[in-house]
């Protein structure tokens, strides 16, 4: 199936406007996009004077909790969390995955007249009839500003003042995290000016990089730095493969939950052009995370990681892509290093930019 929209801006507009008791979540273990758009849209419908019932399921990260004030949203760790009596609208944002929306899909797929959604990624499944899909957007919340600007809601309080925990806060928290901070390939142009606009609407930035980017704990960064020292370097340094094994989670106290970002720390190296993280599930499974980099000039060759996954049956998009790799570390390396050693044989220099784009 395609995975498009099925209605304009206008349509979905019209259909936030009206609801009165709108339900709004989005993805299992929401990311800073996620929850930011959630926020963005229940402080939008809030101000239109809906009774907004907000809901996300799923671990958070500790750090983008503080985008939202107390109570702003229900949730759910682990359990279902559905719509309440009289919802009049579902809002599904960031994903149009039934896969990732378990909490609430058997009240969606019951209620399909009742779901809107708006999101940003390349696929997706029809849980929301009507939809607003666009993988041109570097993040969900970009793509929300054009539904809030047809709508006509502020994004911050008219003055520019800086101020925490606005529509505008929502709505950047979604494009710098999804963006690696305005660094990765889908930050364009246009990303650039929403950014200008937020900043010149209020927006915090060096609170919100405080918050969302250093506010780790200490077992993360020994976490970091047990991952650094197994770096092991193969194919004349253009590939850096990492190795944690259970023991190093347990020794500092982290979880699977703390390895966000972790795998592109060997791109400062000049000669790395692909890394992988190998993290050890359990002693006959590794799961394995694959990260490359953009091409050194404009149509130059990078390499296609998510190819490279699907050596293992893995996938994901061209720069970044996961997998599942059957056997002990050691043997999983093995078969890492041969599948990145053939890969470059076969493709010389790398593949040929094919333009296509990178979402979060
Ligand atoms: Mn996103």
């Amino acid at each position: 199936m395609e995975y498009r929209s099925t209605a304009t801006h206008a349509e979905i507009a019209r259909r936030l406007r009206a609801a009165r008791r709108p339900f709004v979540t989005t993805h299992f273990k929401p990311d800073g996009d996620a929850l930011g758009s959630v926020l963005a849209v229940s402080r939008a419908l809030s101000g239109l004077g809906a009774q907004v019932d907000a809901a996300v399921a799923g671990p958070i990260d500790r750090t983008i909790l503080g985008l939202a004030s107390e109570g702003e949203f229900r949730h759910a760790a682990r359990g279902p969390v559905e719509p309440r009596e009289g919802c009049d609208l579902v809002v599904v944002l960031d994903t149009g995955a039934e896969s990732q929306l378990e909490h609430c899909r058997d009240w969606l797929r019951a209620h399909p007249d009742l779901v809107i959604g708006i999101d940003h990624h390349a696929n997706g499944s029809a849980i929301a009839p009507a939809r607003l899909v666009d993988a041109s957007c570097a993040s969900c919340t970009q793509l929300l500003v054009e539904v809030l600007d047809e709508l006509g809601v502020p994004l911050a309080p008219a003055g520019g003042r800086r101020m925490r925990r606005t529509i505008a806060e929502a709505i950047f928290a979604g494009l710098a995290t999804d963006t690696g901070w305005f660094r990765f390939s889908g930050a364009d142009d246009r990303v650039y000016q929403l950014g200008a606009r937020l900043l010149a609407a209020g927006v915090d930035k060096d609170a919100l990089f405080r918050m969302l980017e250093q506010g780790d704990a200490p077992g993360r960064l020994a976490l970091v730095a047990r991952a650094l020292s197994s770096i092991d370097y193969c194919c004349d340094g253009r590939v850096a493969v990492m190795r944690l094994m259970r023991r190093d989670f347990e020794a500092t106290g982290t979880g699977v939950d703390d390895l966000a970002g972790l795998v592109n720390e060997p791109m400062s190296v000049g000669t790395v052009e692909v890394s992988v993280l190998l993290t050890e599930s359990d002693p006959t499974l590794v799961k394995a995370s694959f990260r490359s980099k953009p091409p050194a000039v404009a149509g130059g060759t990078f390499v296609d990681v998510n190819h490279l996954a699907g050596h293992f049956d893995g996938g994901g998009h061209v720069h970044a892509a996961g997998a599942r790799v059957a056997g002990s570390m050691d043997e999983a390396a093995a078969r890492v290093r041969a599948a990145c050693a053939s890969y470059f044989e076969s493709a010389g220099d790398g593949v040929a930019a094919s333009g296509a784009g990178e979402t979060v």
